[in-house]
């Protein structure tokens, strides 16, 4: 198939699941077009059947706000009709899936009918597309796709809850590619963070209000009381100056890094002991994924998604929104027993495997099948 793919190329758990997604789809033979406005951090390597299309946006001085959603549209023609593509598969709603429906009506026009599939990745739906400003152009546009993901139950049962869709939302549940995340890690690397053999407990994001890195914060200021330990902290946003005053006013600085934005997550998580993610919403929570995948047990928040992947007492622990005393003892404890933090280990990485990326690719070629036997 030649499958065209829009996603925001950020760093952001839906760019990387669509450029994950279109990497796994070229390896498997098909063409992929991606379309966006900036290459996507993990489009890193060559691959003869990946295409990058990059949207342009004109600017003028009457500009306040340039139209990236025309451009995005007009550059989806562009694309679909130069290079025959048969679908065209875009990632987070906004503008995304409106974009989208504007292309599918030139082209009808043209007497060309591509089919859309929208996928739905969290805050276009729980956040953003709520908001009455957007609603009702996510509504109709994911009414109007051709067929529509979430990336978890969750998500699904969001959607209908706060969205007129009256189409059917088929859960296809984010993946991880296991193998890459199942290294040993680098033993320089680690002592370089650990020089004492400390425990290293490390949290990923894009630092927003939603991922609550305070609690992370409080969560590590209580653990390191009790057990020799590392914090890292990977990624950057927002919040990251409010993380690190509290960090200061605790006194638990020297046990602190901050490492930036980084590709090569497979590396970094290799290295952790526990992975913390403490968000008041998380759609699916991929990185907690991730971390599962290299054998790190997550103490996370049972906030959205997070309970279909993280499994209580198993592969970590749940707790509520806030409740950093419950994250700490459980922390505490699974540090503080290495029989049960192995097995824990083991548990993690058993669980990813149920989301290994060579199980789930399969379900989007089916319904990109099924959609191209409808039109
Ligand atoms: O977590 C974010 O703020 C980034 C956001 C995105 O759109 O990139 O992530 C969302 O999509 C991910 C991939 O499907 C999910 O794993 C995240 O849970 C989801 N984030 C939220 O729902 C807050």
């Amino acid at each position: 198939m030649r499958i065209g793919i829009v996603c925001y190329p950020t760093f952001g758990g839906s760019g990387v699941l669509a450029t994950e997604l279109g990497k796994a789809l070229a390896d498997k033979g098909h063409q992929v077009h991606f379309i966006t406005y900036q290459q996507p951090v993990r489009l890193n390597e060559f691959n003869a059947n990946i295409f990058y299309h990059e949207v342009r946006v004109p600017t003028y001085p009457l500009f306040d706000y340039p139209p990236y959603e025309t451009a995005l549209a007009s550059t989806m023609v562009d694309v679909i009709i130069n290079n025959k593509l048969d679908l065209l598969h875009v990632h987070y709603a906004i503008p995304h899936a409106s974009a989208a429906y504007m292309a599918k009506q030139i082209l009808l026009k043209q007497g060309i009918s591509i089919p859309v599939v929208t996928t739905l990745h969290g805050t276009d739906i729980t956040l953003v597309g709520r908001d009455k400003t957007y609603a009702p152009v996510v509504t109709f546009s994911i009414n109007e796709s051709d067929a529509i993901t979430a990336v978890s139950d969750n998500l699904r049962e969001e959607t209908y809850k706060w969205f007129k869709i009256e189409k059917e939302i088929e859960v296809i549940h984010n993946f991880v590619d296991v193998g890459r995340f199942r290294r040993k890690g680098i033993d320089a690397f680690r002592r370089v963070i650990a020089p004492q053999g400390e425990r290293i407990l490390m949290h990923a994001s894009n630092f927003r209000k939603i991922k609550r890195i305070e609690d992370v914060v409080r969560i590590f200021g209580n653990v390191v009381k009790k057990v020799p330990s590392k914090l890292l902290f990977v990624g950057d946003g927002p919040e990251r100056p409010a993380a690190e005053s509290l960090a200061r006013e605790l006194g638990i600085c020297d046990h602190i890094r901050f490492v930036g934005k980084q590709e090569q997550m497979e590396e970094i998580m290799a290295i952790a002991d526990l992975f913390l993610l403490t968000s008041e919403y998380e759609s699916f929570g991929l990185v907690a994924l991730e971390a599962m995948a290299a054998g790190v047990p997550v103490i996370s928040t049972n906030a959205g998604g997070l309970p279909e992947i993280n499994i209580h007492g198993e592969t970590g622990y749940l707790s509520n929104i806030g409740d950093v005393a419950d994250m700490s003892r459980h922390a505490i404890d699974l540090l503080s027993n290495q029989a049960q933090l192995d097995q824990f280990k083991e548990n993690a990485k058993v669980q990813s495997d149920r989301f290994d990326i060579h199980f789930i690719v399969p379900q989007y070629e089916a319904l990109y099948e099924k959609c191209l036997e409808q039109t």
